[in-house]
């Protein structure tokens, strides 16, 4: 295996700064030094009013680059990765699966948005699962498995969408999302993590902004009568289970591995409108969730519901029994629970520091054996400028991204603790430089039981200087990081498209043998247009017929290289068409693609797939539909008519 070194780094910097010329070599050298203070200084000046502190930290000279290294199991052509990485696909609405460590982009899952590759939100199926009059779009951020006793059971994937609070499900063996729900009473769903113990189970969310409730015009400008809610959704039925009024906002989720809490961040305890007001508060706090208390008070019928909606709300405001309110230092962001079950840390943002909680005391605390809500705290280690997120190696280790200092910090957890007990240890084990502005982090397995401690992926707000320009919009970057021995080691950097937030990595033994290579004939998915078709008298698999019923007008065809099973066929203007396609190749990646030439559909049928779509033929004339998958030598032939009679 060939050790990339600096030097070879400093080779390829230099013969691309020969080959650019002398401008291009100048901006490079002026530029470099001063880049990490720049970006500390910006970032600083978005939360004014940190503490002088601060400014001092920033004002340190840059570190040295680290060193870049190619890891021994490097992936090359033809060879598989170990691990599947899910990623966000942030403003895009989407999710993607990367392959880990190549940081490949494998595939893109739509989900709350529109995709005209494979047809999501044109087909008839697709359609159903958005709902009725969906928005266009969406803002994904947290990506999260389903999980059974704390390990990956690769059943499904969900997904919020911060912009229309919504929350989808994508199903493992196909992936393809399956269920859209939009949260009752909110504005804004952000943190989402599910219940590891005993199942997901619970799904839950956090409701980020205090609005009116319900909010139909009362109370516009009356801040005070504004308020959150903390959702729970049922991961099998996606119907929502219960929701819990709190205090304050609601930032970040995460949960126990016992089954018996969940615990959100809250960065504006002032229930203030504006930035200043969010910052008055030295703190904020922690709200800790008892979820046997919360389902008790629902049976007992200890609740109330909103406007038109059924959900039961349980009050879980300061001084409820079904809540905990710890005070952490100001504006807590990411909120993770290590994965050996004992603790929860909350991720300072405005603060240094990070807040480790222990689940034990939580239950003292319940129990009524605790005399503050603060006795929950085991540690509070001050890590750096700017904490977000934390992860963990499964070997006692955490890892916290640090917002401003663009670092990584790897700190002991044992020998944070023993140094909240007053001993002289020193908990911190490494700070990596990435590049630059890291937001979440996450680990291999990182957030099961079974968190191996391999790759860590930092994913970074800034790409900065480190790719080619592509216009003012730059790409954000994902560093691979090699956490598996003593030093964190910066593998690669991985351009990605606004604006990805977070991901989950799960080894390939979760998912490989789950996921479909072609589909099944009677799967759900299509189930319904199985339905209709059957009614038509038509056997999906073999018919080409088109059915007339009035107005609609129902086309049924195969498909299976390089044909479509209908050369063609005639409807009225201003019929409403509803053309199903089936694709009866058996061949694995044999996809063929349904695209009506000047009426903007295409969709994609993978192998044993049925597709549809319905639309009004308001444009007389011939049309060519053509498939857009090259499936074939004769693939441009693929093409056939619809003939719209005046
Ligand atoms: Cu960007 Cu998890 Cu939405 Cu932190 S969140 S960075
Ligand atoms: Cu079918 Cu190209």
């Amino acid at each position: 295996m060939t050790e990339r070194t600096n030097d070879q780094n400093t080779c390829d910097q230099e013969l691309m700064e020969k080959s650019a010329g002398p401008s291009a070599d100048a901006v490079t050298v002026a530029e470099k030094p001063s880049r990490r203070k720049f970006l500390g200084a910006s970032a600083l000046a978005g939360i004014a009013g940190a503490s002088t502190a601060l400014v001092g930290e920033l004002a340190a000279p840059p570190r040295a680059e680290a060193a870049t290294s190619m890891p021994e199991d490097y992936v090359a052509p033809g060879k598989l990765d170990e691990y599947y990485g899910i990623w966000s696909g942030g403003q895009s609405g989407q999710v993607r699966i990367l392959g880990i460590p190549s940081m490949r982009e494998l595939i893109r899952i739509p989900v709350f948005n529109v995709d005209f590759g494979i047809g999501w939100g044109i087909t008839n199926e697709s359609k159903r699962v958005l709902g009725k009059d969906f928005p266009l779009g969406g803002d994904t951020h947290h990506p999260h498995f389903s999980q059974t006793d704390g390990h990956y059971d690769g059943r499904y994937i969900f997904i919020n969408d911060k912009a229309n609070s919504r929350v989808a499900r994508i199903r493992c063996d196909v992936m393809r999302t399956d269920k859209i729900i939009t949260i009752p009473n909110t504005q804004a769903i952000h943190g989402l993590r599910v219940q590891r113990v005993p199942r997901t189970g619970y799904v839950f969310c956090c409701n980020e902004f205090r609005v009116p409730h319900p909010n139909d015009g009362r109370d516009l400008n009356d801040p005070k009568k504004y308020f959150t809610l903390y959702t729970a959704i049922d991961g099998d039925t996606m119907n929502i289970a219960w929701q819990v009024h709190v205090d304050g906002n609601l930032d970040n989720t995460d949960a126990d591995y016992e089954g018996k809490y969940s615990a959100a961040t809250c960065y504006n305890s002032e229930g203030a409108i504006n930035a200043a007001g969010m910052m008055r508060n030295e703190r904020d706090w922690v709200v800790v969730f008892n979820i046997k208390r919360i389902e008790q008070a629902v049976k007992r019928g200890h609740y109330k519901t909103i406007g038109d909606s059924k959900v039961p709300v349980v009050d879980g405001r300061h001084g409820s029994d079904l809540t905990l309110y710890v005070p952490v230092p100001k504006s807590p962001h990411g909120i993770n629970a290590s994965p050996d079950g004992k603790y929860v840390t909350a991720n300072g943002k405005l603060s240094p520091t990070v807040t480790v909680m222990s689940w034990a005391k939580i239950d003292d605390w319940f129990a009524g054996k605790l005399k503050k809500p603060r006795d929950v705290v085991v540690a509070e280690p001050q890590l750096g400028i700017g904490p977000l997120h934390t992860t963990y190696d499964g070997r006692g280790n955490a890892y916290t991204t640090l917002f401003i200092d663009s670092q990584i910090v790897k700190w002991n957890i044992d020998d944070a603790i023993k140094h909240y007990q007053g001993q002289k240890v020193n908990y911190i084990r490494q700070k990596l430089d990435v590049a630059y502005q890291p937001g979440h982090n996450n680990s291999s397995m990182g957030e099961s039981r079974d968190a191996d401690g391999k790759w860590l992926v930092s994913l970074n707000k800034f790409s900065k200087d480190r790719f080619l320009p592509v216009g003012p919009l730059h790409p954000d970057n994902d560093q691979l990081i090699d956490i598996s021995g003593e030093k964190m080691k910066l593998v690669a950097d991985a351009s990605v498209w606004c604006e990805p937030h977070d991901c989950t990595i799960v080894h390939r033994r979760v998912l490989f043998n789950k996921v479909k290579r072609i589909w099944k004939r009677g799967d759900p998915f299509f189930a319904e247009t199985a339905a209709m078709a059957k009614k038509d008298g038509v056997t999906l698999e073999k018919d080409n017929k088109v059915i007339r019923d009035g107005n609609k007008v129902r086309v049924y065809m195969t498909s299976t290289a390089p044909t479509f099973g209908l050369e063609e066929f005639t409807v009225k203007k201003d019929n409403e068409v509803t053309v199903t396609v089936t694709n009866i190749d058996t061949i694995e990646d044999l996809s063929h693609g349904f695209c009506m030439a000047n009426y903007g559909i295409n969709f994609e049928i993978s192998p044993q797939e049925t597709a549809s779509v319905t639309f009004v033929a308001d444009k007389p004339g011939v049309h060519w539909f053509y498939c857009t998958f090259f499936c074939h030598a004769l693939h441009l032939e693929m093409r056939s008519r619809m003939l719209v009679e005046a």
